[in-house]
């Protein structure tokens, strides 16, 4: 059921990496980190990624440089089956779908200025908030993200995150449930947590989640432009770049945690544009996905309660110095799980972990995704390590109905969504 991880041209130094892919693909990106371990920051895959030749008599005898067999895990098994089944088709360049916790509606964002809701399965014409006359819309600007407060049922208090017109700063606002409707949200913002003036289009990030912590998390863009010309991803003192974290009922008052010797609100830096994010349900593990410069795009996992620290760009960009470009000081940075090239995407979208009831074999597994080339992707990550990782494009989507995927989302339930920019939402189903 396994694909070939490798397709169209590759740079030289990940041609032998996606080799390694293919014949220890369960395993691949676990050695891709062992050998960043072991091989420093520097593309040094050459030294021992070749392929395995059995000897004329005898057993393999693995080379001097040869990657340590992975004899301590488990056999991979792989996810289950799945299948896409369409929920929606015509929606405004969807890039997000949520549920208030315990809620049976789903929630979706147009990147055009509203919200969306599906009551029993059917979309309301009549949008839950429209803020589009606030919004700057186009490329990577729009209404960008929504986090239901944890209390949301009692409260009725959710955040968004907004580029505003005509500028293009990031607004990062409260807005709450109407009281005569549970399926409209009162049109004006009620607390104001975060303005943040963006110098170029790009890079905006966008997502806003609650964490288990109960703290805002607000994924930061670099600013833009491209190889992080403010150098923001290493300023402490910049939001942007940055994960920031703040109490909703205490800003500008920050929580307890965040990074010592930084602007208040950033509890990490390093982040080139981590666009989407999440925190695993049973275990508070953070993914976050951060999209690459020219070569290599990127997942991050914190495990729950481990703090956080520097995520790399721009002094790296995934496993790789990027500035400089050789020999770049990895001191204390936070190295990502897994990475893949330009061959495989040019864009990375972070998923969910599944942690749902309709599809029992698929828990625990990480699902993630490119927008340039539609690949999807599962990962099993565990105390520091990637167990697992497949890709199972072909399986899922036989027939490319996937169109940008922009996001995706869960429910309630745990259940998982896929965002296509072109207009279409897709459950992921056992097929
Ligand atoms: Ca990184």
């Amino acid at each position: 059921m396994q694909v070939a991880l490798s397709a169209g041209t590759r740079k030289e130094g990940e041609v032998i990496r996606a080799r390694r892919w293919s014949w220890t693909r369960a395993l691949g990106a676990l050695l891709i980190v062992a050998c960043a371990a072991a091989c420093g920051s520097s593309d040094d895959d050459s030294t021992g990624g070749g392929e395995p030749e059995p000897g004329p008599t005898a057993a393999p005898t693995p080379g001097p440089t040869a990657t340590p067999e992975p004899t301590a895990s488990p056999a991979p098994a792989g996810p289950p089956a799945l299948r896409l089944s369409e929920v929606a088709a015509d929606l405004s360049s969807p890039l997000y779908a949520v549920s208030p916790p315990g809620d049976p509606r789903l929630f979706v964002v147009e990147q055009t200025g509203t919200i969306r809701v599906f009551v029993d399965g059917e979309l309301r014409a009549e949008p839950f908030l429209d803020v589009t006359p606030l919004v700057r819309f186009g490329g990577e600007r729009g209404l960008l993200g929504l986090a239901f407060h944890p209390s949301y049922a009692t409260n009725g208090r959710f955040v968004i995150n907004y580029t505003a017109d005509p500028d293009g700063e990031t607004v990062v606002a409260e807005y709450v449930v109407s009281e005569d409707d549970p399926n409209r949200a009162k049109p004006d913002e009620v607390a104001r947590f975060l303005t943040i003036e963006q110098p170029f289009g790009n890079h905006n990030g966008g997502m806003v989640e609650f964490g288990p912590d109960g703290l805002l998390y607000v994924g930061m863009g670099d600013g833009g432009a491209a190889a992080d010309p403010l150098g923001a991803g290493q300023d402490p003192q910049s939001k942007l770049g940055a994960m920031l974290r703040i109490d909703v009922d205490t800003h500008p008052v920050p929580p307890d945690g965040n990074l010592e010797g930084a602007d208040p609100d950033v509890w990490a830096i390093g982040l080139r544009n981590p666009w989407r994010f999440s925190f695993d349900r049973a275990t508070g593990d953070l993914y976050i996905a951060d999209v690459g410069q020219d070569l290599f795009e990127e997942v991050h996992v914190q495990a729950a309660g481990s703090g956080a620290g520097n995520y790399g760009w721009n002094v790296m960009e995934g496993l790789h110095c990027f500035d400089p470009p050789e020999d770049c000081d990895t001191t204390g940075l936070l190295l990502p799980a897994v990475e893949y090239g330009r061959d495989l995407g040019c864009s990375v979208t972070g998923g969910y972990v599944y942690r749902g009831d309709a599809i029992p074999d698929l828990r625990g597994w990480y699902l993630y995704g490119d927008f340039c080339s539609n690949r999807v992707w599962a990962m099993r990550w565990e105390a520091g390590e990637v167990l697992e990782h497949h890709e199972i494009t072909a399986e899922i989507d036989p027939d490319g109905v996937l169109g940008g995927i922009s996001s995706f989302g869960q429910d309630a339930d745990g259940e998982i969504y896929v965002l296509s920019l072109n207009g279409a939402i897709h459950r992921i189903d056992a097929d």
